[in-house]
């Protein structure tokens, strides 16, 4: 109880949430809203669209990317491609500021020498959800994935390495950073429809970051 006397709501917190993946509480609170205005930039350049999936849906979560390669899905699959499919331009550089808070992030949980290639960019809305899935269409497995929510708090689940391995729910928050390395790179995790409220850094809607490392190194693709 004296403990919790001075404590804030944006007091840094680090939780383990399994073996190689820790919850960093508020780890990015104090710069929202440069990296809101970050992802803004990017967003601009490159505008939020509702990918439609391998099968058939409309994705409810809208996405956009930045870095030297970006996310995309279609009729033809899920990949990593170098430029955006709307504008056949590029996507746009990953900013400094972004790069950073991923690496910082990194390197408190353990992956030192992090260097991603790709931000996507989730926008939800109200309603707005992500059913239970892998990411495994990067080439590199040995990098960690760092996310970070802005905005409006998530119902997060993560289950295990098999489909019906029972899922773990948590909320996370604007500020919340979450390191996944190791053994909980190939994790089942989804994200319940997004539950309406209004935010004040980001109105109605929550902002995920994902730095991802999607190319493998050339020095390490080379084949022996
Ligand atoms: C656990 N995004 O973009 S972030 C995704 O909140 C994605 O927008 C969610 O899942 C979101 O693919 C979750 C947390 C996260 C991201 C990647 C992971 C957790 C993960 C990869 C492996 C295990
Ligand atoms: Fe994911």
């Amino acid at each position: 109880m004296t403990a919790d006397l001075f404590a804030n709501d944006t007091d840094m917190q680090r939780v383990p949430i399994a073996q190689d993946a820790v919850l960093l509480r508020n780890f990015a609170s104090g710069e929202a809203e440069a990296l809101l205005s970050a992802a803004r930039d990017v967003i601009r350049a490159a505008p939020l669209r509702h990918m439609v999936t391998p099968g058939g849906y409309r994705m409810s979560v809208a996405t956009s990317s930045c870095g030297t390669v970006g996310w995309v899905s279609d009729s033809k699959g899920y990949r990593y491609a170098t430029r955006d499919p709307v504008n056949g331009q590029p996507w746009p550089v990953l900013p400094d500021m972004l790069r950073e808070l991923a690496q910082r992030a990194a390197t408190s949980a353990g992956f030192f020498g992090y260097q991603p290639d790709c931000c996507l960019i989730n926008r939800y809305e109200p309603g707005a959800k992500l059913s239970l899935h892998q990411d495994r269409d990067e080439h590199d497995l040995a990098a960690p994935i760092v996310s970070v929510s802005l905005g409006l708090p998530a119902e997060f689940l993560f289950g295990g390495l098999r489909r019906a391995d029972r899922a773990r729910r948590m909320t996370l928050w604007h500020g919340d950073v979450v390191v996944w390395g190791g053994a909980t790179r190939l994790a089942y995790h989804g994200v319940l429809p997004l539950a309406d409220g209004e935010h004040p850094a980001t109105g109605r809607c929550r902002i995920n970051l994902t730095f991802r490392k999607a190319l493998q190194d050339k020095a390490t693709a080379v084949s022996r």
